[in-house]
């Protein structure tokens, strides 16, 4: 590797220290101008991270300009996102416009995103800790296509983090590690811009030495990057010995403050804390303050030669943690001073940082300006040679047909899981090519969400073989539990932030490897809070994936209030880029996974959350199938309402054996009285808003939910019913402006049988009986 370095590359590093100069300046002034030069209509501060940037600009020259290649896929620290536009301005893939608009509408995004910027992001970062773990479960995904003989192993790529150390704070990136580990994970780096300095200030001592002992331990190779090439040097020198032990030792917050202060600041310190010690006056005088800072700065993370031997040095696929040193805001005014996460160069100081560049006034923009043409022309040969100026391919990838129906289980009575497993059993034997793609994952509860059939059929997914010990030992199970390269059950431990994450990275097969595949997840609805992050994080960048949550509510009875969820319909309802549907009946959930199979597919498609139950109901005998295509859309009439009803009681999921039977209770004195059977209070409430929204442009077309609620006379009142927060279906009452006596759960459960908890919590027929009376009765 050394050689290489040596021998042929002496430009190389050149060019790369060069580009590390033009990054730094290029995110500097992009910030500057949008928070200086550009016109601000609000006052509000439009922000940038220009310490942050300063950071990593030669970790990601020495990345972006050397190491990668074009498989490779990167993550990069959400702070750092102009860097990235400033390396992609000079491959010539960034507008002026888009970095002139940064933090504008429509503009360059602050912080790298999938959808909305226009040069290529493998993955969208912000929410930090997100974006690293991302990365781990894109190699287990790749590894899923190279097993499953869609990607060839020789066009492995690695799946790299950009990251902060603060984000090492985060725990999802242990739960991460954990996993990545038990799933032998290869083709991974961890880049850690270890600046030592989070938000709010540095970070503490105790954990220096920890980070590579976690990383080792669970399979990492580390490699740190302490020192730069100035600093290794010093070191061999007489003296030097004392100064590289002195800084090994040096407090992150002392460290940071003698940056700030500079040279003479350093020697003063230096001085007085080991200026007895053998050669070391000696050796300190042989550097004038400006140099003195300068050694002391020069860090492995911001040394060019460092950080391309450390990457050469990494060749294998072994998942690799680099830990650079670095000091947040290198090279600018401010760098080091703890307050400098958010700090802007004022005009004097990024004026006085464009002269020492030698960039003209009104030159700043110049991809290459300071540099002398002959300089200039070379550097940007250098960069249109580097293997990322070929540009990557858009990953485009074919669709998967869908069968025209999925068949209901056959069952008087079933639950919405029950059914949920069968139809998934069915497709997996039918041999339909839509089975060969699908991917399941679960957190620890792939038998408790009846996914147990479908692994028995296609098997758990490992690399090595698994052998199923028990059935091995010939002692019955009703659960096979074998591994194989084949299978398509990836099997998580109990992190449900590793399941969205999973989700979210197999949900982006098809952008980021060409190769689509459908994944469905399962999870105990409550729990679905508990990855909450990641969920939004899969949606935001437009993953696609089929979340199947189990139980809805209070339907798993004498399991009691930890396992009862009540506001994941809002969840569903809030979710950008999610369809929250939640079924009654087998036939609904056969059509709605069907139609689940297209819409992840769907160029304006998403992903899908099915809210399902392990309650088993009597299934309804249909007249016709006219139901379905409003089923699809939201919500039908399972009942048609009389034109003079004065009231209807709309329900969703598991507590139909209820609304039916308050429907029978009073029907004979409420002849009109109609059942509005409503599959996904988020498609209704959608359409909804979007019509009043486009009222303003003069599309005013009613919604799903104007058609459904036409059928009833005007003035008339709506029971609304959902086992969840009331307030998924009371808004009903808006769209026409109708009265409602809104039924559902807003409070912790308890343990008990059904009847019990369905009486207490006001989720029986009595109950709804109750509500209709109310409507008559008014205030
Ligand atoms: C989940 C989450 N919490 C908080 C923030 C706000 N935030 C942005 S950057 C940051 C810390 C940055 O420190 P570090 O990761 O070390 O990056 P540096 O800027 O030092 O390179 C925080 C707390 C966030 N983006 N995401
Ligand atoms: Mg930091």
């Amino acid at each position: 590797m050394l050689e290489t370095i040596e021998s042929s590359s002496l430009d190389t590093l050149d060019a790369l220290q060069a580009l590390d100069t033009r990054l730094r300046w290029l995110s500097s002034w992009t910030i500057h101008n949008a928070n200086h030069l550009r016109d601000s209509r609000d006052g509000l501060k439009v922000g940038g991270h220009q310490a942050s940037c300063a950071s990593i600009t030669a970790i990601m020259a020495a990345l972006y300009f050397h190491a990668l290649r074009p498989q490779d896929k990167v993550a990069v620290k959400p702070h750092a996102g102009p860097v990235l536009h400033a390396i992609h301005y000079l491959l010539g893939n960034q507008s002026l416009d888009q970095l002139q608009r940064f933090r504008g509408l429509g503009g360059a995004q602050s912080y790298p995103s999938r959808t909305k910027d226009r040069i290529p992001v493998d993955f969208s970062t912000g929410s930090v800790g997100l974006g690293v773990a991302i990365t781990a479960f894109a190699s287990l995904v790749q590894d899923y296509l190279i097993a499953h003989g869609q990607i060839p192993e020789a066009e492995a790529g690695r799946m790299i983090a950009l990251m902060g150390d603060a984000e090492l704070d985060e725990g999802n990136i242990y739960e991460c590690l954990i996993e990545g580990y038990k799933h032998d994970i290869r083709n991974c780096w961890w880049i850690v811009d270890y600046n030592r300095q989070s938000l709010d200030h540095t970070t503490a001592d105790r954990m220096f030495n920890r980070f590579d002992d976690i990383f080792a331990t669970c399979g990492w190779r580390v490699i740190t990057l302490k020192h730069g090439k100035l600093q290794q040097a010093a070191f061999r020198r007489p003296g030097g010995k004392s100064l590289e032990q002195w800084i090994d030792k040096c407090p992150n917050a002392d460290f940071a403050v003698l940056t700030y202060q500079g040279g003479a600041a350093w020697r003063t310190r230096l001085l007085n804390d080991i200026g007895g010690k053998p050669n070391v006056a000696r050796l300190l005088d042989g550097y004038d303050d400006d140099a003195l800072a300068t050694l002391m700065t020069n860090l492995g993370g911001h040394c060019i030669e460092t950080l391309v031997k450390a990457f050469e040095s990494a060749a294998d696929d072994r998942p690799t943690m680099f830990i650079a040193y670095t000091i947040k805001g290198f090279g600018l005014p401010f760098a080091g001073h703890k307050d400098n996460h958010a700090g802007l160069m004022n005009p004097t100081q990024i004026e006085g940082l464009r002269d020492s560049l030698g960039i003209a006034a009104g030159d700043e923009w110049e991809p290459y300006g300071g540099l002398g043409g002959n300089r200039a022309a070379q550097l940007k040969a250098f960069v249109d040679r580097s293997p990322l100026a070929a540009g990557k391919a858009d990953a485009r990838a074919d669709a998967i047909a869908v069968p025209d129906r999925l068949p209901v289980p056959d069952g008087a009575e079933q639950s919405t899981q029950a059914a949920f497993g069968r139809i998934l059993l069915d497709l997996s034997k039918s041999g339909h090519p839509l089975a060969d793609r699908i991917v399941t994952t679960s957190p620890d509860v792939t038998v408790s969400t009846n996914l147990g059939a479908f692994v028995n059929q296609r098997g758990l997914f490992r690399r090595q073989e698994l052998k199923d010990v028990f059935a091995g030992a010939k002692i019955p199970s009703a659960q096979k539990w074998s591994g194989h390269a084949a299978g398509q059950h990836i099997e998580l431990g109990i992190a449900e932030n590793n399941l969205f994450l999973m989700l979210a990275a197999l949900g982006l097969s098809a952008p980021i490897f060409g190769s689509r595949l459908l994944p469905i997840g399962t999870v105990y609805d409550p729990f679905i809070a508990r990855g909450l992050d990641a969920l939004n994080y899969g949606c935001y960048q437009d993953a696609r994936f089929l979340l199947v949550a189990t139980p809805s509510g209070l339907t798993l009875g004498p399991e009691g209030g930890a396992h009862q969820s009540i506001n994941s319909p809002l969840i569903g309802i809030g979710q950008p880029g999610l369809t929250y549907f939640e079924p009654a009946w087998a036939d609904e959930l056969a059509a709605l996974m069907r139609w689940s199979f297209d819409h992840m597919q769907a160029e304006d498609g998403g992903s899908v959350y099915l809210r399902l139950t392990t309650r088993s109901i009597q299934q309804i005998v249909r007249a016709d199938a006219d139901w379905e295509a409003e089923m699809l859309k939201g919500g039908y009439w399972l009942k048609r309402p009389s034109g003079d009803a004065d009231v209807a009681i709309a329900f969703t999921g598991a507590i139909a054996p209820e609304v039916l039977a308050a429907h029978e209770a009073l029907i004979e004195d409420l002849p009109g009285l109609g059942l509005l059977a409503i599959t996904s209070p988020d498609l209704l409430h959608r359409g909804w808003s979007a019509k009043q929204a486009a009222r303003g442009t003069g599309d005013g077309a009613p919604s799903h939910v104007d058609h459904l609620l036409s059928a009833l006379a005007p003035g008339a009142g709506l029971v609304t019913i959902i086992d969840g927060s009331p307030s998924a279906l009371s808004w009903l009452g808006a769209v026409k402006g109708m009265r409602v006596s809104p039924l559902g759960t807003d409070r912790f459960g308890q343990t008990g049988d059904l009847v019990d908890l369905y009486g207490q919590y006001r989720l029986d027929a009595d109950a709804i009986i109750d509500a209709v009376a109310e409507l008559f009765l008014g205030d």
